[in-house]
């Protein structure tokens, strides 16, 4: 279930575009309440998602940092990613929830129920007194997190442009064979084709493959021939399930085409993400699907293999009617609910503890550690010490606060040359150019929470059928058209609409 792969940056540039490109009006300091030093520290205990394998303890350096700033006693569960799906869930069901707990996804069934219960704190009327959780520049993110125009959760933060599964070529590949970086999907194609039959590795044998995906991953391409972002989109002032739309039989026949071609491992259909990334770090693909940062992870991979290698994250895909595609989404990912039986006062501290964390000194400091102890500044850069790793920096309050900034989709700049990392700023620039409508963006619907699941998998089952050949595309057609009459995705279909109309009636 986790969206975003989420390789933290440490050392970091420190150039206007990146530390201000987010949140450039966040100047105030401290938290959003005074602490009186007077008061005895406010006792609170948190969960978060956690990617590493190792786990701060109570006196991490970090944290107690952060409790001196926001005059707190932090007690505080670190949930191991591997094991989090079972764990929130059993979590939430049994009702004995921490102060503050982490919740990937507010639309989750079982969280909306609780919500709906009056499980949690509506945050609306105070979250307008803390100025760092206030900055304009966070305006969207509150807005979209709203339930029924209610604000139940601290949203964390997470760009919207730079996440996503989106192509990276080896552009190292694309040079030798004298080819620019595609922008339309016909280009794409023709790349991936190069790939597959020209030797761009040189070695005189026929063993390379255009592009390492499985087919869970291409989702892309059905945004692409669609020209949405997310799984609807909006025609003649109505919202469609894409899976029923015209356009997606023109993306499943795109698929099929570029599957027979060879372009695809032979196994398309049934890779795990493991094994895609094996074929890419084998040197032998041309390219993958991911966020933005991991072209230079898998750079470094494909590097042990050939030093040459350069993945280019695409800036967009043309579709056919010239629409330029890139994904975006929410500008969060996850987010912090506080329970109803957290008494007010309480309240207040964690909220002043959210906005200490959304200060850009908050911010700097779960990202980056304290200065002169975690990094020392050369340059203009955060240059990460021994005693960071030591004291598992990227591994702590960073799970809170994800920096102010595009850091997380960019990526470590010392993985990389600067000329490399440039070039990657500026591709997220032409990323954040292409607008596209995500009509479906903070949309919540029962039916679409409970039914969506099953449709989904029988609509995956189908595609496969026609990409491998096991089905003719006169079934695909036959069974679009039955899905079209399902009941339950009629309701569905309703149901989104008038979430949509709602959402179009507040504003
Ligand atoms: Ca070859």
């Amino acid at each position: 279930m986790n969206k975003k792969s989420i390789a933290l940056p440490f050392s970091v540039l420190l150039s206007s575009s990146l530390v201000l490109s987010a949140c450039g009006g966040s100047t105030s300091s401290g938290g959003g309440q005074p602490t009186d030093k007077d008061q005895a520290p406010v006792e609170l205990t948190l969960n978060t998602l956690s990617y590493g394998t190792q786990f701060p303890d109570d006196n991490n350096p970090v944290v107690k940092e952060f409790e001196k700033r926001t005059n707190t006693k932090l007690k505080i569960d670190w949930v191991p990613v591997t094991t989090s799906e079972d764990k929130f869930k059993v979590l939430y069901a049994s009702g004995n929830l921490p102060d503050v707990t982490f919740v990937e996804d507010l639309n989750d069934s079982q969280i909306r129920g609780l919500i709906k219960q009056g499980v949690f704190w509506d945050l609306t009327p105070y979250i307008k007194d803390y100025p760092n959780l206030m900055n304009p520049n966070l305006a969207e993110m509150w807005e979209i997190a709203k339930i029924e125009g209610k604000n139940y959760s601290i949203p964390r933060y997470y760009p919207t442009h730079g996440g996503g599964v989106f192509p990276m070529l080896r552009k190292d590949w694309l040079d030798k064979l004298g080819m620019e970086v595609p922008e339309t999907l016909d280009e794409f194609y023709e790349a991936l084709k190069a790939f597959k039959e020209k030797d761009p590795d040189g070695n005189g044998v026929d063993d390379t493959i255009g592009y390492s995906a499985g087919l869970a991953y291409m989702g892309f391409i059905y945004n692409v021939f669609n020209d949405t972002q997310g799984a609807w989109k909006l025609r003649d002032g109505k919202l469609y399930p894409i899976i029923t739309e015209d356009a997606s039989r023109d993306a499943l026949l795109w698929l099929k085409k570029a599957y027979e071609d060879g372009l695809f491992p032979p196994d398309f259909a049934i890779l795990k993400f493991s094994q895609i990334n094996d074929i890419l770090h084998s040197g032998k693909a041309g390219g993958g699907g991911y966020a933005m940062n991991n072209s230079l992870t898998r750079t470094q991979e494909i590097r042990k293999i050939d030093p040459e290698a350069n993945l280019i994250p695409l800036a967009y895909l043309k579709g056919p009617e010239g629409n330029e595609y890139v994904p975006s989404g929410a500008p969060f990912y996850g987010h912090f609910l506080v329970p109803k039986k957290v008494p007010e006062e309480k309240l207040k501290a964690i909220l002043g503890f959210m906005d200490f964390g959304y200060s850009q000194e908050g911010s700097d400091l779960a990202t980056y550690g304290i200065p002169d102890v975690h990094y020392k500044m050369e340059n203009g850069q955060r240059i990460p010490t021994e005693q960071a790793k030591k004291d598992l920096v990227a591994d702590a309050m960073h799970y809170f606060f994800h920096p102010l900034g595009d850091e997380i989709v960019l990526g470590d700049p010392s993985t990389t040359t600067p000329e490399i990392f440039e070039r990657n700023v500026q591709i997220l620039e032409e990323r954040k150019k292409v607008k596209v409508d995500y009509p479906s963006l903070g949309l919540v619907s029962d039916a679409n929470t409970k039914l969506m699941p099953d449709i989904k998998q029988k609509v995956d089952d189908m595609r496969t059928k026609v990409v491998l050949g096991q089905v003719t595309i006169e079934a695909y057609d036959e069974f679009i058209e039955k899905l079209k009459q399902d009941a339950d995705l009629q309701k569905i279909v309703k149901e989104m609409n008038e979430a949509y109309q709602q959402k179009l009636a507040s504003q």
